[in-house]
Order: C-alpha cells, then sequence, then structure tokens
C-alpha cells in the first residue's frame, strides 16, 4: 500500500503552497485529500490502475492528475518546483512556536528575515514593532525563549515519562513500538527519543499523536515530530524481518555501529538499518538483534555497552562482562529522612525501602555545618539513632543503619570528631561548601576525607547537577587512587541530575579495584526508585553485581565496613 507516501506528498505541497503564500483554498485542499487518502481502506494503486482515483472524497480531477504523475514518476514537478521557490529560512522560523507557515513566509518573504537568530535581532531593533502588535511580538520573544531551552538535552526520568506516554498511546492503537537510541543506552542525558515498530500503521499514528505540535519530518517509513513541550520524537517503521537491524542501528550508539559495520566489511558482508547481506544481497540475518551479533561472530552486546569503548573486542572473544541488574542491589546507603532535608519520616522510606525488596538501608542525613539542609548536631543524631533502634526491632531482620552525609569542611576536616564519628554505623563524606576553591584545594579536601579512619565511602564525588553545574574540578585519578590505598568506597549517585561518579569515573574505580556503591539520595519516598538510574550508570560502567559493594548480604557488606 502506497497511500501514506501518496498522502505525504500531498501534504508536503499543502505546506509548500502555504509558504509560498498561494491561495488558502488550494491549500485545504491539498490537505484534504491528503487525509481522506490516508484513511482509504483500499489500495490507492489499485484504484489509480482502474482510474478510479476520482472516487475518492476530496480528490477532484486537478488532484487526481497529480496524483497520476507521482505514480507513474515517482515525483511530482509542482512540488519541486514549489520546494525551490520556498524563501530560505521559512522551515527554521516555523521551528518558533506561534509561527505558521504564513507568519514564516511574510517574516521571510517580506521583511529578509531568514533565521531564529534574525527575528531575535528584529525584535530587539523594534524593526517589527510597525508590522506586529506587542502581543503577537511578545509571542515571537516566548517562542523564541522556549525553543533555547528545548534544545536542552533531557534528564532520564523526563525521557522516561515522554516514552511511557508515547507508549502507551499506541498500545491503546493496538501498535506495539520499541525504544532505542540514548534512552535504551541508559545514557545519563537523552537528546530526542527514538521509537521503532513494525506495525504498517506506525508513522500515520505518530503523526496524528496527541501532544504533537509540529511535523518536522515525514516519510513514507520515517518521521520526526515535535511535542508541544519540545521534545523530539522520531519514528521508524521497519518489515519484521529487519526489525533486529533497525534496533541494534538506532540504539547506536554511531560509534557503535560503525564498529560493527567494519566487521561485517571483514567478512565481505554488509550492514546496514534493514540487515546483514551477503555480497549479492543475500540476507544472513536482521529479525533479531541477537541473530545480528551472532552472525558477526560476537556474544551479545547490552545496550549500556554500546559505546565502542571496548565492548566490540570483549564481545568477539567471549569476555563482556555480567552486568549488574536492580535486582542485585540489596542495600540502599545514602538517603534523608524529615531529620535533616527528606520529605518522609523514617518509617515510611523504611518500609517503602524494604517493600522495593532492599534488606538494609541507611539514613545519611546532613551534618550540622550544612544549615540549608538542616544539618544535625551530634546531640540531634542521638535522638535520631533512639528511633532508628524502635523502627529496627519493629522491622527486623530488614535492618536501617545509621548514617551520615558527613561535611568535608573547607580546610579538609570534617564536621564531627573522630570519636563521634565511629558511632556511626556508615560514614559518607561530602563536598557540598566552598566548591569554588582551585581545583588543587578541592582535590586535596576529598583526599583528607578519604584518609580519615571513619570514613567509609565519598558521597557525588564530583558534586554536580547536570544542566545546572558543572562538578567540582576535582582530580578523580587522584582521588580513586587515594580510595584504593585507604580501603575506600566511591559512590555513584542515583539523583538523575547527579549521576555521580559517572560511567567513565566509575569505570576507573572499577578498573582499579575500587568497590561503588550505588545508592538513591533519596529526599522522598519517591526518590528511593533512583537507585535504579544510578545502576544503569553502573552497566555502563561495565560494573559487575561483584564490584558493587551493596550488592551484598548484610552480614557481608557489615564486614566490608570493618
Ligand atoms: P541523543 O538523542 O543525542 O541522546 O543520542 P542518540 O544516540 O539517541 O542519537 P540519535 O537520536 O541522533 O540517533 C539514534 C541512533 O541512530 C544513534 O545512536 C545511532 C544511529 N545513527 C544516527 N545517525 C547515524 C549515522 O550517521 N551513522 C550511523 N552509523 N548511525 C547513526
Ligand atoms: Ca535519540
Ligand atoms: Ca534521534
Ligand atoms: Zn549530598
Amino acid at each position: 500500500m502506497r497511500n501514506a507516501e501518496v498522502a505525504d506528498v500531498l501534504d508536503s505541497l499543502g505546506d509548500v503552497a502555504e509558504t509560498n503564500g498561494e491561495d488558502r483554498f488550494k491549500v485545504i485542499a491539498y490537505h484534504r485529500a491528503a487525509t481522506s487518502i490516508r484513511n482509504l481502506n483500499e489500495d490507492v494503486e489499485a484504484l489509480w490502475n482502474r482510474k478510479q482515483l476520482e472516487d475518492v472524497r476530496y480528490v477532484g480531477a486537478g488532484i487526481a492528475r497529480k496524483i497520476d504523475e507521482y505514480l507513474r514518476t515517482g515525483r511530482l514537478e509542482l512540488l519541486e518546483r514549489m520546494k525551490a521557490k520556498t524563501p530560505p529560512g521559512v522551515p527554521k522560523l516555523m521551528s518558533v512556536q506561534g509561527i505558521g507557515p504564513r507568519t514564516a513566509y511574510r517574516l521571510s518573504h517580506d521583511l529578509g528575515i531568514s533565521s531564529v537568530e534574525d527575528l531575535k535581532s528584529a525584535l530587539e531593533s523594534g524593526r517589527l514593532d510597525p508590522e506586529f502588535g506587542p502581543t503577537v511580538r511578545e509571542a515571537f520573544r516566548m517562542g523564541i525563549e522556549k525553543l533555547a531551552s528545548f534544545e536542552k538535552r533531557m534528564l532520564v526520568p523526563e525521557a522516561e515519562a515522554e516514552f511511557q506516554k508515547l507508549a502507551s498511546y499506541f498500545a491503546a492503537l493496538g501498535i506495539e513500538v520499541r525504544m532505542a537510541g540514548s534512552l535504551r543506552r541508559g545514557k545519563d542525558t537523552v537528546g530526542d527519543i527514538d521509537l521503532l515498530s513494525t506495525d504498517p500503521r506506525f508513522i500515520d499514528a505518530i503523526s496524528r499523536c496527541p501532544g504533537v505540535a509540529q511535523v518536522l519530518e515525514r516519510g513514507p517509513r520515517r518521521a520526526s515530530v515535535k511535542l508541544e513541550n519540545g521534545v523530539q520524537v522520531d519514528a521508524r517503521a521497519f518489515a519484521p524481518e529487519e526489525c533486529g537491524a533497525a534496533l541494534v542501528y538506532f540504539t547506536g550508539s554511531k560509534d557503535h555501529n560503525i564498529a560493527l559495520r567494519n566487521l561485517a566489511i571483514e567478512k565481505g558482508w554488509k550492514l546496514n538499518e534493514y540487515g546483514l547481506f551477503r555480497k549479492d544481497g543475500e540476507r544472513i540475518a536482521g529479525e533479531s538483534e541477537e541473530g545480528i551479533y551472532h552472525e558477526l561472530g560476537m556474544q551479545y552486546i547490552p545496550p549500556e555497552l554500546r559505546e565502542n569503548r571496548g565492548e566490540v573486542a570483549a564481545s568477539l572473544s567471549g569476555k563482556l562482562p555480567d552486568l549488574i541488574s536492580f535486582d542485585d542491589i540489596k542495600g540502599d546507603l545514602q538517603m534523608h529522612s524529615t531529620w535533616s532535608d527528606g520529605t518522609a519520616e523514617m518509617d515510611l522510606m523504611a518500609e517503602a525501602a524494604k517493600a522495593r525488596g532492599h534488606e538494609y538501608i541507611a539514613f545519611t542525613d546532613h551534618s550540622v555545618s550544612v544549615r540549608v539542609a538542616h544539618g544535625l548536631s551530634e546531640e540531634r543524631f542521638r535522638r535520631q539513632w533512639k528511633e532508628i533502634d524502635r523502627l529496627n526491632e519493629e522491622l527486623a531482620p530488614f535492618r536501617i543503619l545509621k548514617g551520615v552525609e558527613v561535611e568535608i569542611k573547607s580546610d579538609g576536616s570534617l564536621d564531627f570528631d573522630e570519636g563521634f564519628l565511629d558511632e556511626f554505623d556508615i560514614v559518607g563524606a561530602s563536598l557540598h561548601q566552598s566548591f569554588r576553591q582551585s581545583p588543587e584545594k578541592l582535590t586535596e579536601r576529598a583526599l583528607s576525607a578519604l584518609a580519615h579512619p571513619s570514613v567509609n565511602f565519598l558521597c557525588h564525588p564530583t558534586n554536580r547537577l547536570i544542566g545546572r553545574r558543572e562538578g567540582n574540578p576535582i582530580d578523580l585519578s587522584k582521588v580513586i587512587e587515594a580510595a584504593k590505598r585507604n580501603g575506600k568506597m566511591l559512590e555513584i549517585d542515583g539523583e538523575p541530575d547527579r549521576l555521580d561518579l559517572d560511567e567513565v569515573w566509575a569505570r576507573k574505580a572499577m578498573e582499579e579495584g575500587v568497590p561503588v556503591v550505588v545508592d538513591s539520595d533519596a529526599h522522598s519516598v519517591g526518590g528511593l526508585d533512583n537507585a535504579a538510574y544510578g545502576v544503569a550508570i553502573a552497566r555502563r560502567a561495565w560494573l559487575e553485581a561483584g564490584d558493587v559493594a551493596n550488592t551484598r548480604e548484610l552480614r557481608d557488606f557489615l564486614e566490608l565496613l570493618g
């Protein structure tokens, strides 16, 4: 069936006609005919063969002639001609929310504005004041501002939520979709969402999905749309026998794809998004990802490892790591309660952690000098411990450890003296304050905390906040070295805007034999789920369960703490 393809051509014709300032009724007529062909139950090509195109609703003699031309020649002269005439910059201007084809045409053709930057400076200089009223100008300004903020990458939970919304929309239509791209690879930030399906209705359905603000690109087997919230979604449709090859290709990363393609070339084969083929075009694999890797002589590579960081060689020699999974996690060692800056009482947090399958947790409320987070004094901690003792009796064998996220002060000393720190079950050290010191000084502070006998691990080592604050410029090689020397652990903080250590440094820690702890850093019951984001980073860092300290049973873990 080529219905969607023909409908796409007519829609494009409507769009360029509009941007070229064509008659409004013509524009509407093209789009109407497109929709009606898209929804046909019959094959448009069959109707064309029987010369019955004009029986289709909204298809008159003029449009029937255009369809005929397209089906005969594969192109439409008028469309090509009008595309060539479209003033430059129109598509870019249309990416600004509130600017449709007509306004874009007027801005570009009449006012010589051919980019978003042009529009911005025209607004600033007052050049548009005689042309548009204040409300419209304000809408342009807001649109530009929004566009700029849209270009930022998403945090994982946002991308996941978008994916879930889309997946349930398609599920309601009975269309099965698969996630690809960086979201499937578990990357710490996501640029856009990539979806695949083998359902022939897929491309049509995404263009009509609620929340779609703009169809950026559309062809018979692909569409890119922008949602009202600025998120871009790339959709591709494939035949079932291509599905595995398409998944490999669109899961990426690009570098991984290139490495695989070179392997295929070495064997005299060809690998692309449609399959793995012999020179003569015969299909070797393509239906499943496993099949592709298998035929290339490789172990299946989990998406998180597909970054061309050694996974191809490791898989060829059967030496891929047996990656940690969320179920391996037995305890969560950083979380906050209402005693400091958490929003939930300890009993609620503990129950929720238990319900998530944890065998033990540690409350690591902040220490006294972190005033913004209501850091606790020694006396307040002692009161908290009484409550922890009571809860432990109630919840046994589940165990709550008495912990602290102790502040590393600007001179490298800790908030409490050693005597008191030793009374905690577990001590994480953090560097939140005075982070404008020199890199040397910051590194020194981290090193002195790691040399402190009471400290068990360094929390979120760089203290980065993704999209808001770069991490501290500390020397992480030295930090890892110090952790190794002193027998300390380093944290992967699972908060989606931290994910700190990142995958590169977590891997380095593992290679040096430094145990990692993967924590939620929850400040609420829902925050406990953050541990899963931490696990994704651990997987991207090639960590196995044995590399992560809190996969141990409580007894073994306590032994590790010493
Ligand atoms: P993102 O969206 O920036 O977080 O990162 P990705 O990895 O999702 O990248 P995206 O959405 O541009 O493309 C999805 C995948 O498609 C990408 O991971 C690999 C594949 N891909 C895209 N462009 C190319 C290309 O030029 N060559 C190859 N080999 N693969 C590509
Ligand atoms: Ca993507
Ligand atoms: Ca994409
Ligand atoms: Zn912290």
